[in-house]
C-alpha cells in the first residue's frame, strides 16, 4: 500500500527565478502621491473639509485595529466573528481574551525542507495527487454550488473581490472543515506552517472562491480614468491581516490565462517599521486605499507619512525601483489542479486575474 506521504510532493520555486532585493529597493509602499496621475490633482490643495474628514477616517481606524490585533482578532474563526447576537459576542470576547497570549511568529530553525522553502521564499508549493483531491472536492461541492449560485445573482452587476468567495461556516460545513484539515496534514502543510510560525497551527477558515473574466475588481482600478491600461504590479499587495498564512488549494487546472496565483519570492522579509505597517493596515481596513475617485480624493488629502496601503500595486509606477524588482521576483503558479500554495500574507503577492476560463480555488487561513 502507498502511504499518503507518496500523495503529496512538495516543489521550490524555479532557482533562476531572482529574489526579491529587499535591501536594494525602496520601501514599495512609500509613493510619491503628489507626483502620481491619478492622485496628483487630488494631492495638489485639498480643502480643509476633505482633509478633516480624511484624518478623522484615518484615526478612527486605529483604535478598532489595534484592538483587532490585541486580540489576534483574524484568528478566530468566521463563524464566531460574524454572530451578531449577544451570545455570540460573548463568545467572541472570550476567544478574544483567549487570544492575547497567543505569541506572534517567531522565525527561525526550520527543520522540514518544506518550512525551510518557506522561511526563504515565503511561499512553497505542493501537489497532491488526484486521489489525494477527491475527498476534497466531494466535501466542497456543495459549497461551490451555493457560490456559483451567488455569483449568478450578480451577474451583470459589478462583483467586489469578496464576492468570489465563500466563508465556510465551520457549524454548517463541519465535513468540509474536517476534510480540508485531514488534507492539509496528510499533505505536510500544517507541520510546514507550525514550524513556520514557531507554534502549533491551525485551521481558521475554509473559503472556496471561483473566478473568471466578469470579476472586474483587479481591472476596474481607476473608473473614473480613461487610460485601462494596468501597472506592471497591478493589483500585488501585502495583505492587511495580523500576519498569518494561507493555504490556496487548485481545485480546477491553472494556466497563464485563468488566474495564477503570483507570489514575490523573498518579499516576506520586507521590513517595514511596525508604524508603516500599522498605517498600511489601518487604510487597507477604512477603505481609504480603494481606488475609486472619491477614496483616492481623501487618501490624497492625508498627511504624507499616512499615505501608505499594503494595497500598493495598483498605484506602483512602473518607473518605481520596486515595480522592476517585484516583477522580477514574481512567481507565477501554474499547475494542475492539486497543487497547494502555501504562503506567508505578509509577501508581495496577488491573483484570480482571470483574462479566459475559470479558476476555483480554495483559500485556506491557518494561524
Ligand atoms: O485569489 C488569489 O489567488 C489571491 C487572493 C489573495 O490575495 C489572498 O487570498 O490573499
Ligand atoms: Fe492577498
Amino acid at each position: 500500500m502507498r502511504s499518503k506521504a507518496d500523495l503529496f510532493t512538495f516543489s521550490p520555486a524555479p532557482a533562476d527565478l531572482a529574489r526579491f532585493r529587499v535591501d536594494r529597493v525602496p520601501a514599495p509602499q512609500r509613493i510619491s502621491y503628489a507626483e502620481h496621475p491619478a492622485y496628483a490633482e487630488f494631492a495638489r490643495k485639498p480643502p480643509m473639509g476633505v482633509r478633516a474628514a480624511a484624518t478623522a477616517r484615518f484615526l478612527g481606524s486605529l483604535l478598532p485595529l489595534a484592538g483587532k490585533r490585541l486580540i489576534n482578532y483574524e484568528l478566530i474563526p468566521n463563524e464566531v466573528r460574524m454572530r451578531r447576537d449577544i451570545k455570540g459576542r460573548l463568545r467572541l470576547v472570550a476567544a478574544g481574551l483567549r487570544n492575547i497570549s497567543v505569541r506572534p511568529r517567531r522565525r527561525g530553525n526550520a527543520t522540514l525542507p518544506a518550512a525551510r522553502t518557506l522561511s526563504t521564499d515565503g511561499c512553497v508549493v505542493a501537489a497532491a495527487s488526484p486521489a489525494a483531491l477527491a475527498p476534497v472536492e466531494a466535501a466542497a461541492a456543495g459549497a461551490f454550488a451555493k457560490l456559483q449560485e451567488a455569483r449568478a445573482a450578480r451577474a451583470g452587476g459589478k462583483r467586489h473581490f469578496e464576492e468570489s468567495r465563500f466563508h465556510a461556516d465551520r457549524r454548517e460545513e463541519a465535513a468540509l472543515f474536517a476534510t480540508v484539515e485531514a488534507f492539509l496534514k496528510d499533505a505536510g502543510i500544517m507541520a510546514a506552517a507550525s514550524e513556520y510560525l514557531g507554534r502549533q497551527a491551525s485551521l481558521v477558515d475554509v473559503n472556496p472562491q471561483i473566478n473568471d473574466p466578469s470579476d472586474s475588481f483587479w481591472r476596474d482600478i481607476f473608473p473614473d480614468i480613461s487610460s485601462k491600461r494596468l501597472p506592471k504590479a497591478a493589483y500585488f499587495h501585502r495583505d492587511a491581516s495580523g500576519g498569518d498564512l494561507k493555504a490556496i488549494i487548485y481545485m480546477s487546472d491553472v494556466d497563464a490565462s485563468n488566474g495564477p496565483f503570483g507570489y514575490v519570492l523573498g518579499s516576506h522579509r520586507l521590513r517595514l517599521s511596525r508604524l508603516d505597517d500599522f498605517i498600511c493596515e489601518a487604510n487597507d481596513h477604512n477603505g481609504l486605499a480603494h481606488t475609486d475617485a472619491k477614496s483616492r480624493r481623501h487618501f490624497a488629502a492625508l498627511p504624507t507619512r499616512f499615505r501608505q496601503k499594503g494595497a500598493f500595486g495598483n498605484d506602483l509606477p512602473d518607473e518605481h525601483p520596486a515595480s522592476d524588482e517585484i516583477v522580477k521576483a514574481a512567481w507565477s503558479i501554474t499547475g494542475p489542479r492539486g497543487s497547494i500554495v502555501l504562503f506567508d500574507t505578509k509577501g508581495i503577492h496577488r491573483g484570480g486575474m482571470v483574462e479566459r476560463g475559470e479558476r476555483r480555488v480554495i483559500t485556506c487561513v491557518l494561524g
